[in-house]
């Protein structure tokens, strides 16, 4: 993990270190069923594919969470309090972020955190033109990992986290667990945590958000290859790969895929790994939760749910959760 200060452009070039990547990607390929943690999506063009992805008709997850928290920011605001530090965990583009930031009573800080560097030191500085008073010092880091804040030269009277996106999905139950527990040391006493939940809801409506007619979904998740065959030239046909997704309401998550057309075999490091015709790897898990599931969740975390806002159709839910 690197603690970025601004402004030093060559400190935020930040991809996964090829031992990294290699050492995941070996474990993951060496299980059966395959997988690939699904971090590793967000090379620069997996970011950008996954931005578009936010923009698709199928995908209501972001305009709804986007919708949601404009109609609440005032009570948002209220919650946060004044002098509070904003921490955002996979900040991306940090869209959502300005809806906040335009509304918080004296915000003391901003501490974006984003694997994909460039994509981070893009949104930085961008955001650093619209609030030159903010002190915004991004993190560039894997917020699955060890996390460290950059020491503050401000005082703060809270900390909060801000998690959207329904990112919290993308881990097992277990994990996610294990995740909001670091999150609530992180914070501290008193702190809280400002969370995008995506709800169940119908099979057709949740299998359309993530296979898009427009294949957006299917190049995103076809770039994982991609980015894999560049850093190790591991020779795989991409265009021998499908993209698949469905529903598993079993468990209560979307599961992503990449299935093998044909037999062939890949290169990682002079080690071979066979994909047979019809075998898939597992590129993602994307849980859905009820409300009662995600406050028994955050319950065994240390956290409460103080507030829950939705949209009129429930697709969606922001959550605002205090240590307890
Ligand atoms: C960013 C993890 C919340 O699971 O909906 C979008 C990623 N994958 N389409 C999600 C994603 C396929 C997204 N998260």
């Amino acid at each position: 993990m690197k603690i970025l200060s601004a402004p030093s452009p060559a400190l935020y070039d930040f991809e996964p270190s090829a031992g990294e990547f290699f050492g995941e990607l070996f474990l993951g390929l060496s299980q059966n069923p395959k997988s690939i943690p699904s971090k590793f999506l967000y090379d620069k063009t997996g970011s950008e594919l996954f931005d578009q992805i936010c923009c698709l008709d199928e995908y209501y997850l972001t305009r709804t969470e986007v919708l949601i928290l404009r109609n609440n920011v005032a009570e948002i605001s209220t919650l946060f309090g004044s002098d509070c530090r904003l921490i955002e965990l996979g900040s991306g583009s940090s869209a959502k972020t300005r809806i906040l930031l335009d509304h918080l009573h004296e915000p003391a800080a901003y501490v974006p955190i984003d694997i994909a560097g460039d994509h981070l030191l893009q949104s930085t500085a961008r955001l650093a033109r619209v609030y030159p008073e903010l002190c915004i010092t991004p993190v560039c880091a894997d917020f699955t990992g060890a996390l460290t804040l950059p020491e503050s030269s401000y005082s703060t009277k809270r900390t909060v986290a801000f998690f959207p996106g329904s990112t919290i999905g993308n881990l097992e139950p277990v994990e996610a667990e294990k995740f909001l527990r670091r999150i609530a040391i992180l914070c501290g006493a008193g702190g809280g945590l400002l969370i995008g939940v995506d709800l169940k809801k119908d099979r057709p409506t949740l299998e359309r958000a993530y296979n898009d007619a427009r294949g957006i979904t299917a190049a995103f998740n076809l770039n994982l290859l991609t980015r894999i065959n560049r850093a190790f030239s591991a020779g795989i046909r991409v265009d021998q790969f499908q993209h698949y997704a469905f529903y598993n309401e079993e468990f209560g998550r979307i599961e992503m895929r990449l299935v093998s057309l044909a037999d062939q075999t890949a290169q990682l490091n002079g080690t071979p790994f066979v994909f047979g015709q019809g075998e898939h790897i597992i590129t993602e898990y994307s849980y859905k939760y009820a409300a009662q599931e995600f406050a028994k969740l955050a319950a065994r975390s240390g956290w409460t749910v103080k507030r829950l806002w939705t949209d009129a159709a429930k697709l969606f839910s922001v959550q605002y959760l205090e240590i307890r």
